[in-house]
């Protein structure tokens, strides 16, 4: 019988551990010009640090026209395109890795609703925006979106893999 208990709680141990792997994500993040001439970078950044989630990389950058096309190419045939490329080459950015379970939905959660006005209270778009066109941060909608934008920002070894110390505070 207590041979039998002692399965179980491994089979049980066994499924978190695998439950914790596939979660775990990686996120593109970018502070738009906007937010670097308003001087809001570090007030952004403390929102998604503070979570636990973890940085990997991170750079401050003029994204190239080359760079903001491959970016924004799913919205090539938009009408705000072209204001859109205009806009994220307009001044330097920040761009960031994230990484940690769930990531790409707990980032796109602070982040909030694309339009400020439809974003809710709390989230960074909500509480510091008033117009589409100046909505202070990128994040990736998907792993696979996540995926490739990264590729056009970061080298795979400006990565870095490294253990916070409060980790075990953060996830079990
Ligand atoms: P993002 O990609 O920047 O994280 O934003 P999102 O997923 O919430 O929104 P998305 O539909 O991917 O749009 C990308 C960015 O294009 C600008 N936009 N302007 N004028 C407009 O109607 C309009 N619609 C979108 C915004 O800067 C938006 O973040
Ligand atoms: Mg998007």
């Amino acid at each position: 019988m207590i041979q039998e208990h002692v399965s179980v709680t491994l089979i049980i141990n066994k499924t978190q551990k695998l439950d914790k792997l596939i979660t775990m994500e990686r996120e593109f993040v970018m502070l738009k010009p906007d937010a670097v001439q308003r001087g809001l970078i570090g007030t952004l950044i403390n929102r998604l640090e503070r979570t636990g989630l973890k940085i990997i990389g991170m750079k401050f950058l003029k994204v190239t026209k080359e760079m903001a096309e491959k970016h924004y190419e799913v919205h090539k045939a938009r009408p705000f395109y072209a204001k859109l490329v205009e806009y994220i080459t307009s001044a330097p950015t920040v761009a960031m890795v994230i990484e940690g379970p769930n990531a790409v939905a707990i980032t796109r959660k602070i982040v909030g609703a694309t339009h400020p006005a439809d974003a809710a209270p709390g989230t960074i778009r909500g509480d510091f925006g008033i117009d589409i066109g100046r909505n202070l941060i990128h994040a990736s909608d998907s792993v696979e979106n996540a995926k490739m934008e990264i590729g056009i920002y970061f080298k795979e070894e400006e990565l870095i893999d490294w253990t916070p110390t409060l980790a075990p505070w953060f996830t079990e």
